[in-house]
């Protein structure tokens, strides 16, 4: 067979990539392209994406993808983060920059959202957690301060939907970025404008909703004048980049209602669920707050957000500052010489979803929770790793209460997967075992969805045996679990009153 080639242009919070995918009908092989940061940008006390400095970043990859493989190229699609968005005018001009989910417009907007209507009724139509960033809020914030944007507005895009438009003038709206909006009804498969009409936010500018391996359409002419790239088809992944990674676990079974694994995709955040065949709507889930977001082949994923290594970034980013310019090796090391279980946060307390200082909001918080105060930066990172997998283990409780059946096995997926102090400690924290890989689930699920709407793979379960071969995975075996046991007491403590 000749070898197909796929491209995957993934965009993270912290990083974008340019993934080919050589596809020789058995194995897949990744070939990173190009590779940028990516991150919020504050203009006059706002946090922006800076949109056009990533379509930048995606046709500079596509160009050096034309100049490696040239004609052999099939398809190219875009995965980002779910929840924000673009506005564009009646005559396609993007209105303003969109807005970064942690910019503060929505603080106070879920309580403003309750008051109109009842946060049962939000979830009973949209099935979806509540994070004060949803797109429901944003759009709400928008419209409380009479943004002229909103008024102007014809068109409203994803972040990926964005840049499948500039990509090849589609205008649609991929059907898993969708439902992470809190407008998407899972019951009816479609926009839940009744919704959106008693809030009075308008609707007339959502597009339609495709699914993943929807073939978009050619390249435009600029576009592939501007790239070197000819004939190259644009196709859906599953947009949403979660989605794109949860395709792309490892496991040995598909979707089900008492599935036996789990995942948790790491990297700025932890998303970690359960995929199962149908949205799972009941009280439980609500008070759990969980989420039910659409998946590649129309499966659910039944998923609480964690916040993840967005605390050991932030901790990187002001470290380095200060002019403390570590590695991730380097912090890792350091973390592993402080010592174990000292203090934890709750990842998920307001004070960690976008504070100027992250050091600072960590020593505080375990100053404030009488802990013992982390000092050295690794021990700091030591409390954020352990953290994060504590919380892990909470989640997996409440995970395992909403299937009604036990887990046994973890896989994680994604950039958090090369910490391997955050893979030993979420086994030791759950006392399961964890496997992890492939460390680019995204960009890896985003190519086999293309792989599958050229029918040059049969399914996603075939995907899944594909992407078993070609990629490594790390084992981790429980270790220490009864001084885990012991600190997790502490720690549900903190979470219970935090
Ligand atoms: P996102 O898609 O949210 O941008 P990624 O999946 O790319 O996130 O994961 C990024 C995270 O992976 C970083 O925040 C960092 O914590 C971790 N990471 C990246 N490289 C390494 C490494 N060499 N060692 C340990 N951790 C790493
Ligand atoms: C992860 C992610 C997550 C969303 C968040 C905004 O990258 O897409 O699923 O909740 O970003």
């Amino acid at each position: 067979v000749a070898e197909a080639i796929y491209l995957a242009a993934d965009l993270g919070a912290s990083s974008g990539r340019l993934v080919a995918g050589r596809f020789d009908g058995t194995r897949l092989e990744l070939d990173e392209i190009h590779r940028f940061p990516n991150g919020p940008i504050t203009v006059g006390g706002t946090m922006f994406w800076d949109a056009l400095a990533q379509w930048r970043e995606i046709q500079l990859g596509l160009r050096k993808a034309a100049d490696r493989y040239g004609s052999q190229i099939t398809s190219v699609g875009v995965d980002t983060w779910g929840v924000d968005y673009a506005l564009l005018s009646r005559d396609d001009q993007l209105l303003g920059n969109p807005v970064h989910h942690r910019d503060r417009r929505t603080d106070g907007m879920m309580q403003r959202a309750f008051d109109i209507v009842p946060r049962e009724e939000i979830f009973a139509a949209t099935g979806l957690q509540f994070l004060p960033f949803n797109t429901l809020f944003q759009l709400l914030a928008m419209k409380e301060a009479n943004s002229p944007l909103l008024e102007m507005a014809d068109t409203l895009l994803m972040m990926p939907d964005l840049f499948h438009w500039m990509l090849c003038g589609a205008k649609v709206n991929e059907f898993t970025n969708a439902t992470t909006t809190q407008f998407f009804d899972p019951q009816q498969g479609g926009w839940a404008t009744e919704l959106l009409g008693r809030f009075d936010l308008p609707s007339h500018f959502l597009q339609k909703i495709v699914p993943p391996g929807t073939h978009l359409g050619v390249l435009r002419r600029d576009v592939s004048e501007a790239t070197g790239l000819r004939g190259v088809e644009v196709v859906l992944p599953g947009t949403h980049d979660t989605a794109s990674a949860v395709m792309a676990v490892p496991a040995e079974s598909e979707a089900s209602e008492r599935p036996e694994w789990c995942y948790i995709s790491s990297g700025t955040w932890s998303l970690m669920g359960v995929e199962l065949p149908k949205p799972l709507v009941n009280e439980k889930c609500s008070r759990f707050n969980f989420t039910n977001e659409g998946g590649v082949g129309n499966t659910t994923r039944l998923l609480k957000n964690i916040a993840g290594l967005w605390l050991a970034q932030e901790c990187r980013r002001v470290w380095a500052v200060e002019g403390r310019d570590y590695a991730w090796d380097e912090l890792t090391k350091l973390a592993e010489a402080a010592p174990a279980r000292a203090a934890f946060v709750d990842p998920d307390a307001a004070d960690f979803l976008a504070p100027a200082d992250m050091p600072a909001a960590i020593r505080s918080y375990c100053q404030r929770t009488g802990q013992t105060v982390p000092e050295e930066d690794g021990a700091v990172m030591r409390c954020a790793v352990e953290s994060i997998a504590m919380k892990c283990r909470y989640v997996l409780g409440m995970l395992e209460e909403l299937t009604g059946g036990r887990i046994e096995t973890i896989h994680i997926v994604g950039g958090g997967t090369q910490n391997r102090q955050l893979c030993q400690a979420t086994a030791d924290a759950c006392g399961r075992r964890v496997l992890a890989g492939p460390v680019e689930a995204t960009a890896i699920g985003n190519l086999m969805t293309q792989a599958i709407a050229s029918r040059a793979v049969g399914s996603i379960g075939e995907a899944r045996e594909i992407i078993r071969t070609s990629f490594p995975l790390v084992e981790y075996e429980p270790r220490e679990t009864s001084a885990w046991d012991e600190s997790f007491e502490r720690f549900k403590g903190l979470v219970e009153k935090s």
